[in-house]
């Protein structure tokens, strides 16, 4: 079947860089399988299915430990999908969700209860309709009592228009994929000087050094290109930083992504084995998991 984008990987290589223990997949998916859980009649693409056992045996090839599943689009705010996985999981997953603003303090328990620990407001516009901020306000100030925080997806061409939105949010933020900077142009250049000032002047961000395969423009599976962005906000910013594989790769039309190879990024962006332990297991263990943490 032809989904308009390519199915994940069917046998990713084994990385060579072997991963602190404990380490955290802190951005992927799971989708359906839509039999089950149906796809949102308001998506604006159709994902093949990503089931939840692919996801587990998928970490367990990495060497990693534990997932943070984030609700993509294609599921709308329908995160039956996600509880399932998370119900699934033995404790090893936490969830991101998406929620309408009529939610209710019950739903949100029992979010909360499966694992869920933050929402997230996409402003993609090629993935979503525009979302109201007055929806959004009331969203977070529902969350917030909770101790949840907010996933944001933008890309940079948006970051000036947000902003003043963002800052104002009353919770953690958590920046999907370093804000969609376009790495032709400069690190240290005005685009991305708007993202390092905004996690530099708001304690309360935190960035996804993740999808170097959405962000190269360069030749398949080198990433070169995305290095001295990544390596740039891992070395300004080591205690809030995360990072995660993206499987199953929605809408990835280039080239199909070899998590192998994801993970073989992580030791050019994080250099010592001190910045690799808080990107992949500190960082992501105290905002999904801070009751785990001894001490
Ligand atoms: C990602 C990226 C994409 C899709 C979604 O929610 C989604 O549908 O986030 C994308 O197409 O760039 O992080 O999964």
């Amino acid at each position: 079947m032809d989904f308009g984008w390519r199915v994940y990987h069917p046998n990713p290589s084994k990385p060579a860089f072997v991963a602190p223990p404990g380490a955290v997949d802190a951005h992927c998916h799971v989708f359906g399988p839509g039999d089950i859980f149906p796809y949102a009649p308001e998506r604006k693409y159709t994902p093949c299915d990503g089931p939840k056992e692919k996801l587990w045996a998928l970490r367990d090839h990495l060497g990693l430990s534990r997932n943070v599943i984030v609700q993509a689009t294609c599921h709308g705010a329908d995160n039956r999908a996600l509880v399932d996985a998370l119900d699934d999981s033995n404790g090893l997953a936490r969830g991101v969700a998406t929620v309408k603003r009529d939610v209710s303090s019950e739903e949100l328990q029992a979010l909360h209860q499966a694992g869920v620990r933050g929402v997230r407001f996409n402003f993609v516009k090629r993935l979503v309709d525009k979302l109201p901020f007055d929806s959004l306000e009331e969203i977070s100030a529902k969350i917030a009592p909770l101790g949840w925080h907010v996933v944001i997806y933008f890309e940079a061409p948006e970051l000036p228009e947000l902003y003043d939105f963002f800052t104002s949010l009353p919770t953690d933020v958590v920046v999907d994929h370093m804000g969609r900077p376009d790495v032709a142009k400069p690190v240290d250049g005005d685009e991305f000087g708007l993202f390092l000032r905004l996690m530099r002047e708001n304690q309360n961000f935190w960035c996804k050094v993740s999808c170097p395969e959405r962000l190269t423009q360069k030749s398949e599976y080198s990433y070169d290109d995305v290095v001295p962005f990544a390596r740039t906000v891992v070395e300004s910013f080591p205690d809030r930083v995360l990072w995660g594989t993206d499987w199953p790769h929605p809408n990835m039309k280039s080239h199909t992504p070899d998590e192998g190879m994801l993970v073989d990024f992580i030791p050019r962006i994080a250099t010592t084995a001190e910045l690799q332990r808080k990107l992949l297991v500190d960082n992501p263990m105290r905002l999904y998991w801070p009751e785990e943490i001894p001490g």
